[in-house]
């Protein structure tokens, strides 16, 4: 695909849609129970967005013995160069890994994996044109963090760690990549200079939420309920799209986690 940024311009996106267990899903605040038909409505768009992007989506059937295995994003990383499957600091997602290994091994010729005893998800990574940048968080450790690195460097690739705020879930809970220079951001992780070098567009204030967007193609796709974050992305001249995203915001989750993006 030459031309092409393997950051942000992608032909296939894996999903897996939401099931009955998704009521037990890790989160950090009880906000309650999500409601499964409306998440499932909101996958729905989700995926047909992602269609209308250009993805050809795998859709994968629910996963009831694991309750946040919608998140697919946290198991595996996908680069042209390969896959990596990750090795999740939650215990009650480690097994996650095995049930997406085989969709993994069935698309990707190189396939690669972290063994531990460090942990890693994908949440915590971002790929941009020019490098991985990979958050020090309370799922993703330095051990993880630095077996990832080898297998970059065999690759060619060079990973810059940076640090997750405190009480933020997963690096990507805060930021999201635009283009291959261009990073959207909270103030509080901006304020930590991780995104020096990169055009940063804010969140509006009291949307942090909105920071965790995807693009793919041409369309940016965002949580709906953020008005002034939305207008910003808008006037910088990105073809927006808003999903709505309440149940799984019950979840800490966002629109990235809902997918694997790649090539
Ligand atoms: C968790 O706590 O692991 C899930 N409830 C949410 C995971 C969100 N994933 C992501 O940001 N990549």
């Amino acid at each position: 695909m030459s031309g092409k940024d393997p950051s942000w311009q992608f032909g296939r996106a894996i999903t897996r849609r939401p099931g009955k267990s998704i009521t037990g899903g890790l989160r950090a605040v009880d906000t309650g129970a999500p409601d499964l038909s409306v998440m499932l409505r909101h996958h729905a768009d989700y995926v047909a967005t992602l269609k209308e992007a250009g993805a050809e989506v795998t859709e994968l059937p629910p996963l009831e013995s694991h309750p946040d295995a919608v998140f697919v994003e946290d198991t595996a990383l996908c680069l042209p160069e390969g896959a990596i499957l990750m090795r999740p600091g939650a215990p009650s997602r480690l097994g996650e890994v095995a049930e997406m290994a085989p969709v993994i091994r069935s698309l990707f010729p190189e396939i690669r994996q972290i063994e531990g005893p460090g942990t890693i998800e994908g949440g915590d990574i971002l790929t941009t044109s020019r490098e991985v940048l990979v958050g020090q968080s309370a799922r993703t450790n330095p051990e993880g963090i630095a077996e990832l690195a080898a297998i970059l460097d065999g690759w060619g690739r060079t990973l810059r760690e940076v640090r997750v705020p405190d009480g933020v879930l997963h690096f990507k809970t805060d930021c999201s990549l635009l283009d291959g220079d261009t990073i959207l951001a909270t103030d509080r992780l901006a304020a930590s200079g991780c995104f020096e070098g990169y055009r940063v567009i804010r969140t509006a204030p009291g949307e942090e939420a909105a920071a965790n967007a995807i693009r793919f193609n041409d369309l940016v796709l965002m949580a709906a309920g953020f008005p002034a974050t939305a207008r910003t992305l808008r006037d910088a001249g990105y073809e927006v799209r808003e999903i709505g995203n309440t149940e799984c915001a019950k979840l800490d989750g966002g629109m990235s986690c809902l997918s694997l993006r790649f090539q």
